[in-house]
């Protein structure tokens, strides 16, 4: 296991817990000595839900779709660069071919940190061709996007390196995560400390999954939800159905969140996260009605922060 909770972390988690008890904003709540250690920020909602209706609009304007080989794909790659870019990243993008259609990953690294050390947070930005997958997967997107944002406001100086990651053609079979995993080098793989995958969290009837993978990564996502009073269970609707299994199969440690699919919400899922059982987790999924409409602001909102606090608390 290669991912660790530093005693640095392990102070920033508990300014994160008592602010979450208290409610009240950071100001002040820094420790009254030892290293400058800053907790993880409050993702702000709105800039997540800024992102969506980005992604929303770009659909609408590319024949409802932003799928792998389609202007909409390139278009949501080109916002999501621009972001980075004006935020001080260094950006690469990956070209690939897969269908017989050019395919992009975006790759952003933030610069500083350990080299030998890199944590990489990614999500799929590719739709599949009946909708324009909003929750599928512009959440995971726009989470990982604001959360990289937020990383170049708070001037973040972790101990190791961070990578941003949005992956193409992830409804064709993982294609472009595993084209990127490929082409790394053994030395490059050997690098990176873990991989943490967001696909799908903001479902609209959601539960709160977290991967079962790499235990410190699990524990971190679990650490912050108990935090904020909210029962997790381990994500059993498609283990190796996303991005984070092209990183598993070659031995990095992954982790990651997932408010839930087709699945349905059983009567005591229900009574533990509220919602509706008996109903799929997400009944928009893979359909033309997967749109802003139908994420739930609150799993987005928890799921985004969650987002943060893992990043903050494992590159340190
Ligand atoms: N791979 C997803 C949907 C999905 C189904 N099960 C899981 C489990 C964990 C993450 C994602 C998923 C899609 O993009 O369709
Ligand atoms: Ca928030
Ligand atoms: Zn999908
Ligand atoms: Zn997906």
């Amino acid at each position: 296991m290669k991912l660790s909770v530093s005693g640095r972390a392990a102070t920033a988690a508990v300014v994160a817990v008592a602010t979450v008890l208290t409610g009240g904003s950071l100001a002040g709540a820094a420790p009254a000595s030892g290293p400058s250690v800053l907790a993880a920020p409050d993702i702000p909602l709105a800039n997540v839900k800024a992102h969506l209706n980005q992604f929303q609009s770009i659909a609408t304007a590319n024949g409802g779709n932003r799928a792998h080989g389609r202007t909409g794909y390139r278009a949501s790659l080109d916002y999501v660069k621009a972001k980075l870019d004006a935020a001080g990243f260094t950006t690469t993008i990956q070209q690939f071919t897969s269908s017989g259609q050019i395919g992009y990953n975006l790759i952003a690294d933030w610069p500083g940190g350990d080299p030998e050390q890199v944590v990489v947070a990614g999500a799929h930005l590719d739709s599949v061709t009946s909708g324009p997958g909003i929750n599928d997967n512009a959440t995971g997107s726009a989470a990982v996007l604001e959360t990289a944002l937020a990383v170049s406001r708070a001037g973040l100086t972790p101990t190791k390196h961070l990578r941003f990651a949005w992956w193409g053609a992830e409804e064709l079979g993982l294609v472009g995560s595993r084209y990127y995993v490929n082409s790394l080098t053994a030395a490059n793989r050997a690098r990176i400390d873990g991989y943490l995958n967001f696909d799908m969290i903001g479902s609209s009837n959601p539960g709160y999954f977290v991967y079962d993978d790499d235990p410190v990564i699990e524990q971190t996502f679990k650490n912050y939800f108990t935090g904020l009073g909210v029962p997790t269970e381990i994500e059993t609707e498609g283990d190796g159905r996303s991005d984070h299994a092209s990183f598993k199969n070659v031995g990095i440690p992954v982790g990651g969140l997932f408010t839930g699919a087709s699945r349905l919400k059983t009567t005591a899922q229900a009574a533990k996260w509220g919602g509706t059982a008996g109903r799929a987790f997400d009944s928009c999924y893979h359909s033309s009605c997967d749109t802003t409409a139908a994420v739930n602001d609150t799993a987005l909102d928890r799921n985004s922060d969650a987002v943060a606090y893992a990043i903050w608390e494992l590159s340190d």
